[in-house]
């Protein structure tokens, strides 16, 4: 229960952000050169001898004009390129090279998250721009150059998946800034393989529905793409429409854990919607209570049938990990959100965050919040021995029929 309006705050959270995705190019290869200048300029293959079996790992810019590219077998690589330098590569030395280059985006924001040992999401909303995003990625680019001989190609956009796109397809040396209601009209002409997620086998079925540019599929109706696929990867739709709002995710502890789901069909149902959120409040709850942690915010997420995408969020001093609490706060949420727009919803989802440690402030005092979290505990004794739908409250029973049960998990 919120007893105390005053320690409250009440915010709409903001969702304009700036994300780099930044890929080096050619990432072995061109360590190799830098090793060995006398490589530079010429067709260099990373993968091992052309006559032992294997595959091509990273291949140069110049080796490439002949069709070379990485996972192609090193036989078929040496017939395409017979004059390329075919070498076995110094994993230690890339490892090395990965760390520095890391350490310079570092510089720029905390909010850093590697995707393997050459590219990294980098979160720079609210950092500083050096007068402007593109000035910001020179200078990143500048730095890797200088320091460490590499090349990096440079994304930015609002979110993550256009980002990523947008590092890919200025290589090499690239950098190509999307600006903020411009992602659709950016993507829409690309072939539908440059999203990532669709590999041969999805683009071959696109292909067969006459779907050839991320345009077209981001066009097909959200009801039709989830009946054909699924709502489990409703998301590739919502990316094809330059929607994404997975954040930048910093390596260390949690800072947040959360659930979501996408309904097979958009519902106005409160009672559903509310059922939902108990579901989930009851799977945070319990993971709050085996990790002896308490979270001070509560926030929702509503997705609306035309994409909206609404985040509302209540903090409070009192730090809570009670199945009961975080429900009451995100079905105060949900209300406050449908009273202003009530309209078909496609996704819900919610989140705790602010999380602290060990005993909170209202459970020190309230005889209560004690009782009811060793009944919390003790639900979730039977739980882990018995499966979590062992047992059902009165919320949730309903959603049995109704719901697939495929939700998204995060830990952030
Ligand atoms: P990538 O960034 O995919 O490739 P790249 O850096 O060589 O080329 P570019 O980004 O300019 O397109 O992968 C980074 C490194 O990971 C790459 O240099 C070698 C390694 N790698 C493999 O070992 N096997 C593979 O199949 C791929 C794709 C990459
Ligand atoms: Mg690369």
């Amino acid at each position: 229960m919120l007893s105390n309006e005053a320690k409250t705050a009440f915010y709409e959270t903001a969702m304009n952000r700036t994300i780099f995705h930044i890929d080096l190019d050619a990432f072995f290869v061109t360590v190799e050169q830098v090793l060995n200048p006398a490589l530079r300029g010429k067709p260099v293959i990373v993968g091992g001898r052309p006559d032992r079996r294997g595959v091509v790992a990273s291949a140069s810019y110049e080796a490439r004009k002949f069709g070379v590219h990485a996972a192609m077998p090193l036989s078929q690589a040496k017939r395409l390129c017979p004059d390329a330098v075919f070498l076995t590569g110094h994993f230690n030395r890339y490892r090395e090279y990965s760390e520095k280059f890391m350490a310079i985006l570092a510089d720029y924001s905390p909010c850093l998250e590697p995707g393997g040992l050459d590219e990294a999401y980098l979160d720079v909303t609210g950092c500083e721009n050096f007068g402007s995003w593109r000035a910001l990625a020179m200078k990143i680019k500048e730095r890797t150059k200088k320091e460490t001989g590499l090349v990096a190609s440079v994304g930015i956009a609002p979110c993550k998946v256009v980002a990523k796109i947008a590092s890919d397809l200025g290589k090499p040396d690239g950098l190509i800034e999307v600006l903020s209601g411009g992602e659709k009209q950016f993507l829409a002409p690309l072939p539908v393989q440059k999203l990532p997620g669709v590999g041969q086998k999805t683009a071959k079925v696109l292909l067969s529905m006459g779907i050839r540019t991320i345009g077209q599929l981001a066009a097909m109706p959200s009801e039709t793409f989830k009946n054909r696929f699924g709502a489990g990867i409703a998301w590739l739709h919502e990316h094809a429409n330059g929607i994404d709002d997975s954040v930048v995710e910093m390596r260390g502890e949690a800072r947040s854990i959360s659930r979501e789901t996408t309904f097979e069909t958009d519902t106005t149902d409160r009672d559903f919607l509310k059922a939902t959120l108990r579901y989930f409040a009851e799977k945070l709850g319990s993971e709050l209570r085996e990790t002896d942690k308490r979270a001070r915010t509560v926030g929702i997420k509503l997705r609306y049938a035309d994409f909206e995408t609404v985040n509302r969020s209540l903090t409070s001093q009192e730090a809570t990990n009670l199945d009961d609490e975080i429900f009451k706060r995100a079905v105060s949420l949900l209300e406050s959100a449908l009273a202003k727009k009530s309209r078909p919803v496609r996704l819900v989802g919610l989140e705790v965050s602010n999380l602290v440690r060990g005993e909170g402030q209202l459970s020190l005092f309230d005889a209560e919040a004690k009782r009811q979290e060793q009944l919390d505990r003790a639900i979730d004794r039977v739980r882990d021995t018995y499966g979590f739908d062992a047992i059902q409250t009165g919320y949730t029973l309903d959603l049995k029929q109704k719901y697939s049960g495929k939700t998204k998990d995060s830990t952030q």
